[in-house]
């Protein structure tokens, strides 16, 4: 009897322990629109969140933490900035007058948080110090409410600025309304609002903490990679974990404890212009020294990547640097530039595998990293209101940060056009971030995603350069030289043949011997176009592109298709137009059958 008791005892401690291991939750996916588009300097990717019940369908941004900053009217007495006359968005507004009643205080959806429930003045931009460099002013009243991203579990009384009043301000003083909010990425802690003597009335709570203290995902962590809407790059936001195919290279780890708590900030210490493989589409191979200020090269600038803000904030003499070698006109209005687009020099820097470097010091030692950033991605549109026709632009902006040194808000910022070609994750378990190269979108055939636990300090890269440049390598084609003279794509000269054949091969480490003696045979038989007749200093280059492990499907759709096309898209298309450019284990299997 005693001896049975015991045994059962042990059998469910064993049993318990099993199941504990058996039952880490598994991270999670977040969801974005596939088929919609947003901003005006875009077009961006956004979440679909479900705000409150019954539930509004709001688009929002991911970046930023503390509280999600959402666009909002009916917000009490305040008197909100967006009415249908002035703000033509396609991201939804958030209307607490549904999520009723509101600060009248009886039976409550959401709750007022802040002293004596009055309310308080929230950050519009998700805490990312990005309302100075994106000029966006505004109120918001911090409120709690039910937040689900686009399906994931629901979390109640997270932390929510209603944002009522809100503009951006262009650099010849016009005005127009904050479009679209921001989803925050959550904290180390919650939120804790309490009255004027110290008593704490509301906590309001962080998605991914919650979603981790209730065991729902593996730990307060997430790592992300926006992609891009041209060239289509699928978007990847995994909380508790990350996607590894989205991980190339060294990856950097820095504390968030740099200059205050809960902040990204890295130190850049170069940008540069350089080609892949092929002959340059600028007068020389690659060009450093271009980040500058006052006349000089700078060695260390500090910086921020922030998805809160679209371009990139640097210093006006880099942006002068930068764009002296690139075919661009400035925009005065805007402090922006537009692409020559009738230049031939735009449609070989954009369509070949040109980009522009960002380097960092990866912490804790003096080495650097690079982040590539194809032109292809810079190649963004401004619409109305910003523009009155489409138009190409060059996202580089002139910004001064004029925070106090070493405190927060001394800091350039690199948004969502940099990020469209950076990995970055955060443990805020661990207060550390990390950022790496992000492939383009012929990346590792099997989207890889691993578990981060409350422990993580290490993130492990799915590939090294070489697997960067042959996630391009598909859609941006190496130039020639014919004489001295820059000409077309060499591309145009392989025949369909080799198109048709080119079916998506990748190497992963989990696929092993197989998949390798299936792409060498690949190899053998199919290496036989020379893709261009280099010019000096590319020889390695071509070689080094051989030997590389992947080769992309040609979408023909893919060169034809514009974001407003896209945008208009229904679903059933978009998607087949999505999985004929990207891989798929699917078509992996297929090709190493058929090969
Ligand atoms: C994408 O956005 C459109 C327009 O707001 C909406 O109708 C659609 O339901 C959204 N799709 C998803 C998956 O949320
Ligand atoms: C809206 O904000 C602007 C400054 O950002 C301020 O001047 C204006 O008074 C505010 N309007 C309301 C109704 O609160
Ligand atoms: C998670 O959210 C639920 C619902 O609001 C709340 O009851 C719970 O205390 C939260 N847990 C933590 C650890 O924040
Ligand atoms: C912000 O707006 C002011 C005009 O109000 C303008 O002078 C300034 O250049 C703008 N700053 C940025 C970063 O756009
Ligand atoms: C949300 O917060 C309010 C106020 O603190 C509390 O009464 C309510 O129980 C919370 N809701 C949940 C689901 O925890
Ligand atoms: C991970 O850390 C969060 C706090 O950051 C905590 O709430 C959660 O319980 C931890 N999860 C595990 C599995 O230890
Ligand atoms: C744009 O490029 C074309 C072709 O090189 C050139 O003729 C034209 O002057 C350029 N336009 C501007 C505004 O630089
Ligand atoms: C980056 O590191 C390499 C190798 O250590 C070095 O040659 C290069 O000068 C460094 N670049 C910068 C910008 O510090
Ligand atoms: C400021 O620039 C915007 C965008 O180019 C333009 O629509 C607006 O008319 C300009 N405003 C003034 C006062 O020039
Ligand atoms: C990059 O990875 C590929 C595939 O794993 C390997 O064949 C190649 O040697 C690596 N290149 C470098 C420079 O490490
Ligand atoms: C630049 O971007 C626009 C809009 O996405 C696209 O239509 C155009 O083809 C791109 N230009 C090139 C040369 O790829
Ligand atoms: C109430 C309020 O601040 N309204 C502002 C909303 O935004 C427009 C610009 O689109 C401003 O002109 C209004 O003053």
């Amino acid at each position: 009897m005693a001896l049975s008791t015991v045994l059962t005892v042990l059998y469910v401690a064993i049993y318990t322990r099993v199941a504990q291991a058996d039952n880490v939750a598994a991270p999670i996916n977040v969801p974005f629109n596939l088929t919609h588009f947003f901003g005006y300097d875009g077009p961006w990717q956004a979440i679909p969140v479900l705000v409150s019940d019954p539930q509004q369908l709001i688009h929002l941004y991911p970046g930023g933490t503390y509280a999600t900053c959402i666009p909002s009217v009916n917000v009490g007495n305040y008197e909100s900035n967006y009415t249908s006359e002035n703000f033509p968005t396609k991201a939804g507004i958030f209307d607490l007058a549904l999520a009723q009643p509101a600060l009248h205080g009886s039976s409550q959806n959401y709750y007022i948080v802040g002293p004596a429930n009055g309310g308080t003045i929230g950050p519009v931009d998700g805490s990312l110090n990005g309302g100075r460099p994106s000029n966006l002013t505004g109120e918001g009243l911090m409120i709690s409410d039910s937040l689900s991203w686009g399906g994931i579990p629901t979390v109640s009384n997270v932390s929510i600025s209603a944002i009522y009043n809100a503009t951006y301000t262009l650099h010849n003083g016009t005005t127009y309304p904050l479009d679209v909010g921001f989803v925050s990425l959550g904290a180390s802690n919650n939120q804790f609002f309490g009255d004027s003597d110290g008593t704490i009335l509301y906590t309001a709570n962080m998605v991914p903490l919650n979603l981790s203290a209730t065991g729902k995902i593996p730990s307060n962590a997430w790592g992300m990679h926006i992609g891009s809407v041209y060239p289509i790059v699928k978007p990847s936001l995994i909380l508790g974990g990350y996607d590894r195919s989205r991980v190339i290279g060294d990856v950097s780890t820095w504390s968030t404890q740099i200059v205050t708590t809960s902040d990204m900030i890295i130190n850049l210490l170069d940008v540069s212009i350089g080609v892949e493989t092929g002959a340059p589409p600028f007068p020389s191979f690659s060009k450093s020294g271009l980040l500058m200020d006052a006349g000089q090269v700078v060695d260390t600038l500090t910086v921020r990547p922030n998805p809160t803000v679209p371009y990139l904030y640097l210093p006006g003499d880099s942006c002068k640097a930068i764009t002296s070698q690139l075919p661009v006109t400035y925009i005065q209005s805007l402090d922006l530039y537009s692409w020559n687009v009738t230049s031939p020099d735009y449609q070989n820097i954009v369509s070949s595998p040109s980009y522009l470097a960002f380097t960092f010091q990866v912490h804790e030692s003096s080495d650097n990293m690079t982040i590539k950033v194809p032109f292809a991605l810079l190649n963004l549109t401004l619409t109305p209101p910003l523009m009155d026709d489409p138009t190409q632009y060059f996202p580089c902006k002139s910004y001064s940060p004029q925070g106090p040194n070493s405190q927060s808000g001394n800091e350039y910022h690199l948004g969502r056009a940099f990020l469209q070609a950076a990995f970055i994750g955060m443990n805020w378990n661990q207060d550390i971030w990390w950022m790496a190269q992000a492939p383009g979108p012929y990346r590792l055939p099997v989207p890889d995603t691993i578990t981060i636990l409350n422990s993580t300090t290490e993130l492990q890269p799915g590939g090294n350069s070489s697997a960067w440049a042959a996630s391009w390598s598909n859609i941006l084609k190496p130039l020639c030289i014919h004489g001295e003279s820059v000409s077309s794509n060499c591309a145009s000269s392989d025949t369909g043949l080799s198109t048709s054949a080119k079916a998506g091969i990748g190497i992963g480490a989990a696929f092993g011997a197989l998949i390798l003696l299936a792409s060498i045979f690949f190899l053998f038989q199919h290496r036989k176009k020379q893709r261009c007749l280099a010019g000096k200093g590319t020889s390695t280059r071509q070689e080094l592109d051989g030997k590389s492990t992947y080769f992309g499907r040609q979408s023909p759709k893919s060169t034809a298709v514009s974001p407003g096309q896209i945008s208009e898209l229904p679903v059933e298309e978009r998607s087949e137009l999505g999985s004929s450019e990207l891989f798929s284990s699917d078509q992996t299997t297929q090709t190493t059958h058929t090969t």
